[in-house]
């Protein structure tokens, strides 16, 4: 089933080439039958030695041969390439549902799976597919036709036939009974490979520093010992197919020689008749072992397509609305918080209950609290990385649910708690997702970040190449960065996840000061652990277990939340605080 759901994706032309196939296998297979009559025509021919019927018969084998060959070339062009496109788009789209999957819906599959469904899954589906285009239609015609021409010859002779085709059912059988169940767990186990692997090589600095090598080897070791196996089970049983074809092919010519033998002998049937019978014999049996391994390809095929079709059909939680509200161009960078609870799909309690605060431009909004305390989850709401269990999330007067995502997230500089650079140059990660940025905005945005210096100390400067992951540059460096990306989209709203605790004091105060001074008119929300960096807020939250205990600027907190004030005093002396 989501298999021909899947082939819906294959266009009106490619149902034309579909025609032309089939079209062409009947007339492959009338070709195949032509050549068995001239391979009549010539043993008859030769017995009689009737040399104008030699050259005759003889020519005409090689003319229908030749036109056979023509078939199946332009077959196997057209399915290869029917096939193919069918898997570039089928790549195209999970992609692009992957990149519009919230990150709910990421963590449902997990990345590694994901990576399997987009690679090796699709590429079982396309190579099944290419051979059911080849065979699913081509072997039964072939059978018919050749099981029409054979019932007229001999009964005798067609007994033999049955008894080789039973044969090569049977075995075929014990054959998939034996690899079906092993096929339907080799995508898990492949999934499983692939998460080892990513794991132990995206987190081999953590790996190396707790020696765990060996640890990680054993893991990656037993996934891998796990596949070989799997393959080396399911590839010796089918290996066994090629003897076996041998065997009962060998010996359906050898019983239909002694057969005829015997009817010649009684004159009920001459030479060329039964050199005919056997080249339709196996013909026949070969049409019924192509069917059958269809079958024997065919489940793993859905499996592959079913976990595709559950990519694909897995609708997006986040979607844009059918018609947007578009805010009133005049308001720019507020944000309201009313009434939000929110809570992770699966997870028992709220991580954010009865949140309510109000933004207005230009305005520098704190949150600090524990760690888990939902600083993270409260901030990702803004940019509905989730959305709200309850409540609402304003930002310019519209729920941000009736907004595009597009047009949410051009407002919105967002920096992640856990920054993350891709490979490329300097230059390309401060101007990341923009269509275009000048000179002027890439320097103004990395000396906001104070990230201009160390930038210009790199050998090439913006040109410099960043890993991907920017694993290159360090944990400080990698934040100014996050943050000059931010800046170069010139946002409304600035969203600074934990963004200035890889900073020194003195580099946070200096960003903290060129970013009042270069966007004034943005709104800042700011997570942090330090006091210090939000101390000159419009408005702190206090947060603690996903509920807001104190409310207010650093003084007013000082004064009456307790939990503030411990949070200070931990941090700052009692003279630094003014108490
Ligand atoms: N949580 C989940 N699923 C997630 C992320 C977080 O269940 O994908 C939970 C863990 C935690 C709570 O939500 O109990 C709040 O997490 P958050 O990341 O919002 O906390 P934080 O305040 O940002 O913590 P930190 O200061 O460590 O960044
Ligand atoms: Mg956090």
């Amino acid at each position: 089933m989501s298999l021909l759901r899947l082939y819906k994706r294959f266009r009106w032309y490619d149902w034309v080439f579909f025609a032309f196939i089939c079209g062409l296998t009947v007339l492959q297979v009338f070709c195949s039958m032509k050549n068995v009559d001239y391979m009549q025509g010539l043993t008859e021919a030769i017995v009689t030695l009737d040399q104008d019927a030699i050259w005759w018969n003889g020519g005409m084998m090689v003319a229908v041969a030749a036109g056979q060959f023509g078939c199946q070339v332009v077959i196997a062009i057209l399915a290869s390439s029917m096939t193919a496109s069918l898997a570039t788009r089928l790549r195209e789209e999970v992609y692009e549902r992957v990149s519009a999957y919230g990150l709910s819906e990421i963590d449902r599959f997990s990345t590694a799976s994901l990576i399997t469904r987009t690679s090796n899954d699709i590429e079982n589906v396309q190579m099944s597919t290419l051979l059911v285009f080849r065979m699913l239609f081509s072997a039964p015609v072939t059978a018919i036709w050749a099981i029409c021409k054979i019932q007229a010859t001999s009964m005798e002779l067609t007994w033999v036939a049955i008894v080789a085709v039973l044969i090569i059912v049977l075995a075929l059988s014990a054959m998939m009974f034996f690899v079906l169940p092993k096929f339907k767990i080799s995508q898990k186990i492949i999934d499983r490979l692939n998460q080892v692997t990513r794991e132990g090589i995206s987190g081999v600095r953590v790996v190396r520093a707790y020696n765990a090598e060996q640890y990680q080897n054993d893991k990656f070791e037993k996934a891998n010992d796990d596949l070989m196996n799997l393959n080396l089970y399911t590839s010796r049983i089918m290996q066994l197919m090629n003897p076996l074809m041998t065997i009962v092919l060998d010996g359906a010519s050898l019983g239909i020689y002694a057969v005829g033998a015997h009817l010649m002998k009684s004159l009920a049937i001459d030479y060329a008749t039964i050199v005919a019978f056997s080249s339709l014999c196996i013909q026949i049996i070969f049409a019924f072992m192509m069917l059958l391994m269809l079958f024997v390809m065919m489940p793993r095929a859905m499996v592959c397509a079913r976990r595709v079709d559950e990519v694909l059909r897995l609708k997006p939680s986040i979607v844009d609305p059918e018609e947007e509200v578009l805010p009133d161009p005049a308001i720019q960078g507020e944000i309201v918080f009313d009434h939000v609870s929110f809570a992770y799909e699966g997870g028992a309690h709220p991580v954010i209950a009865d949140v309510n605060f109000a933004a207005k431009q230009g305005q520098t909004i704190a949150f600090i609290g524990e760690t888990g305390s939902g600083k993270t989850s409260l901030v990702n709401l803004v940019a509905r990385l989730y959305d709200v269990t309850e409540g609402a999330v304003l930002v310019d007067g519209v729920n941000v649910k009736d907004m595009k995502q597009a047009t949410l997230r051009k407002k919105i500089g967002f920096v992640p708690q856990k920054g993350n650079l891709f490979a490329g140059t300097v230059r390309e990660n401060i101007g990341f997702g923009l269509d275009e940025m000048d000179e002027d905005t890439m320097r103004k945005a990395a000396e906001t970040a104070c990230a201009s210096e160390f930038i210009e100390k790199m050998p090439e400067g913006y040109e410099s190449h960043i890993a991907a992951g920017g694993t290159n540059v360090s944990g400080g460096q990698r934040q100014r960065l996050c943050i000059a990306r931010a800046c170069a989209i010139d946002p409304e709203i600035f969203v600074f996840d934990d963004s200035f605790s890889a900073l020194d004091f003195k580099t946070d105060k200096a960003v903290r000061e060129n970013l009042a001074k270069a966007y004034p008119n943005a709104t800042k929300l700011i997570v942090a652990q330090r006091v210090g960096t939000i101390m000159d807020a419009d408005l702190i939250l206090v947060l603690s277990e996903g509920k807001v205990v104190g409310q207010g600027t650093h003084r007013e907190l000082l004064a009456t939340c307790e939990t503030y004030r411990d949070i200070a005093l931990s941090q700052l002396s009692k003279e630094e605080l003014g108490l």
